[in-house]
Parts: structure tokens; sequence; C-alpha cells
């Protein structure tokens, strides 16, 4: 049986994107900047179709997220942060709702949300990542 697969590729070419990056945890989360600016330029992605906005952090995203998706001024928008465990459950809250936050942004706009937040035990950990 050869059934039809449907799947995507590899071609950012003429699409637009808007990456929100976090500044909390700038160390890692530029880096995770630089990665995703590498990757689509590799994929084809024209600079003037990037848009970059910063946020003070993970918490802050679900919001900025939704109101740019929602001008559907862009194919996708890629969402960056880090949350790093400390010994308060602070994480718990910031991460949860960034996660859930960002899910929702997508439904309710129909815009794909790239899910580049990491949630790490460690700042080690995000490195590796
Ligand atoms: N924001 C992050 O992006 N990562 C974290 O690890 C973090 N911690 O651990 O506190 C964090 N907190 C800030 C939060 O996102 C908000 O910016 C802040 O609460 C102001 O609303």
């Amino acid at each position: 049986m050869t059934p039809k697969v449907t799947e995507g590729y590899l071609d950012a070419l003429g699409l637009k994107f808007a990456i929100v990056v976090s500044r909390f945890n700038s160390a890692i989360t530029e880096q995770l900047l630089s990665g995703a600016l590498d990757a689509l330029t590799r994929c084809g992605a024209n600079e003037a179709d990037v848009e970059v906005v910063k946020v003070p952090g993970s918490w802050e995203m679900p919001l900025t997220v939704k109101t740019i998706a929602g001008q559907k001024r862009h194919d996708a928008v890629i969402a960056l942060g880090a949350v790093i465990r400390g010994d308060t459950p602070h994480f718990d809250y910031v991460a949860g709702q960034a996660a859930s936050g960002l899910a929702h942004a997508a439904f309710e706009t129909g815009v794909p949300v790239a899910f580049g937040v990491l949630t790490t035990n460690t700042v080690e950990q995000a490195m590796d990542r």
C-alpha cells in the first residue's frame, strides 16, 4: 500500500516570520535567537521578512505573541525563552503559563507558533539544549 503522505518541507522563501524573544536569561535566549536566524537563513527566508520583538520574560510572551499573530502579518511566530528552575515555585507558574498561553495564541489566531521556550532545571541544561 502506498498512502498519500502529507508533510512539510524546509523552504522559508517568501514567508514572513516574527520572532518573540525573552530578555530574561538573555545569555541563553540570544543564542536561541542566533540559531533561529541562522535556521531561517538556511531555509531561504529574506532578512526583510523577519521581525524580532523583545519582551521582558517568558511570562509576557503569550499576550505579545497573540497580539502579533492576530495582526496576520506573519506566516508564523517563533517564541524563544528560557525558564530555569530556581528554589521557588515561580518556575512552574512562568513555564506553565508560557506553554499553555502560547498554545492558546496559536489556536485562537490560526497562526503557527513555534515553541522555543526551554524549561530546564539548571543553566547548564539550558546551555546544552
Ligand atoms: N522569566 C523567564 O523567561 N525565565 C525565567 O527563568 C524566569 N524566572 O525564573 O523568574 C522569568 N521570570 C520573569 C517573568 O517571565 C516576568 O518577566 C516577570 O515576572 C515580570 O512579569
